[in-house]
């Protein structure tokens, strides 16, 4: 048993009730995996909202982003044989793939990182049409000098790439269309340039050869990425085996880079694991939890839209406190704190 997880007592913090549905006809059936950030002297997390109309008997219905603010709602009757229905997140109809829901963003605030609440002034982030009609998920935010980036996974039947938005207050936004191109998800740029360059975590997906693993870039702009390195695999037999992908940016210790990650086995239960990157040259991984610092326990985590998940993509770094916000069976948002010291040991 190597949870070293401290939940708060209060988790779920935040459920799909808690929040209303961005427009009549749709209803919120998961609510995860916060982007974190501070901002104006308070914590905010942007949510990942995924919805989709109320589902009837024997038929299967979601929504698809079309241009003009429109929502296309298709539906499947489930009895369909065109239709493969093997996951709850994604089904495959007549070939082609699509998500059983439609994420946004939603900006949440709190003084004492518990509580959150919506503010009418900082409306919800939607995909545009195009590269995002499926959604925009799982955002890491990087604050650099007052800016902060947002990447994110934008999702259409062109397949799964990073996006990246930036902005200075949180209202107005300036896109940066598709940075990394599919298959590729969990980009998180490091909060510091290293020798006058910016670095980003994120995970291409090879189907025949090679695997789900995290990669290392570096650029001169946040914008254009190259000098591509594979630094995290998936290990056989352990945890992680199937798939890994980093959280939100790294944190700087005396040690190292502490970088937060997560794994899946092949029965898609996910945990979090740790590693340390060389501060200098991040390309050198100077260890790696074997077991899990976190894995699903508590009966939010076991049981929900997507069970068996444990899933962060955003902290608060607070002294020696690591506070990680986590996506919990795919359907609540909670917390638990770490001892970054603690974390190290492990490392050890
Ligand atoms: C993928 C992503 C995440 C999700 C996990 C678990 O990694 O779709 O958003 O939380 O799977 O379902």
């Amino acid at each position: 048993m190597t949870d070293i997880a401290r939940r708060f007592p209060q988790n779920p913090l935040l459920r799909p009730a808690d929040i209303a549905p961005s427009q009549p006809g749709l209803e919120v059936v998961c609510l995860l995996n916060p982007g974190v950030f501070r901002y104006q002297g308070k914590t905010w997390l942007a949510i990942r909202v995924a919805e989709r109309p109320p589902q009837l008997p024997d038929i299967i219905s979601f929504p698809i982003l079309q241009p003009g603010h429109r929502m296309l709602i298709k539906d499947i009757h489930t009895n369909d044989p065109d239709l493969v229905m093997t996951d709850a997140r994604v089904i495959t109809y007549k070939g082609a793939d699509y998500l059983t829901t439609l994420s946004h963003l939603r900006l949440l605030s709190s003084t004492d990182n518990i509580h959150f609440q919506e503010d009418p002034a900082y409306p919800p982030i939607f995909g545009q049409p195009g590269l995002e009609s499926f959604g925009i998920e799982d955002v890491r935010v990087t604050e650099m000098n007052g800016t902060y980036y947002l990447t994110y996974t934008a999702v259409s039947e062109n397949g799964v790439g990073v996006g990246m938005k930036t902005t200075r207050n949180w209202q107005e936004f300036e896109s940066h269309g598709m940075i990394i191109p599919p298959h590729n998800k969990d980009c998180a740029i490091f909060e510091e340039q290293i020798h006058g360059q910016y670095y980003a975590f994120h995970r291409p997906s090879s189907v025949a050869l090679g695997g789900n693993y995290i990669w290392l870039a570096s650029s001169p702009d946040t914008i254009h990425w190259g000098h591509h390195t594979c630094i995290v695999r998936t290990r056989p037999g352990y945890w992680d085996s199937e798939r890994v992908g980093a959280g939100a940016a790294p944190i700087r210790t005396k040690e190292g880079w502490l970088a937060i990650y997560h794994g899946a086995d092949a029965a898609h239960r996910y945990c979090l694991g740790a590693v340390l990157l060389d501060l200098q040259d991040p390309s050198k991984v100077l260890a790696r939890t074997e077991d899990p610092i976190m894995e699903p326990l508590e009966s939010y985590e076991l049981n929900g839209f997507f069970g068996k998940v444990v899933f962060t993509n955003g902290h608060i770094v607070n002294g020696d406190e690591l506070l990680i916000y986590y996506g919990a069976a795919d359907e609540y948002v909670c917390a638990a704190n770490f001892s970054i010291s603690e974390i190290l040991q492990q490392l050890q």
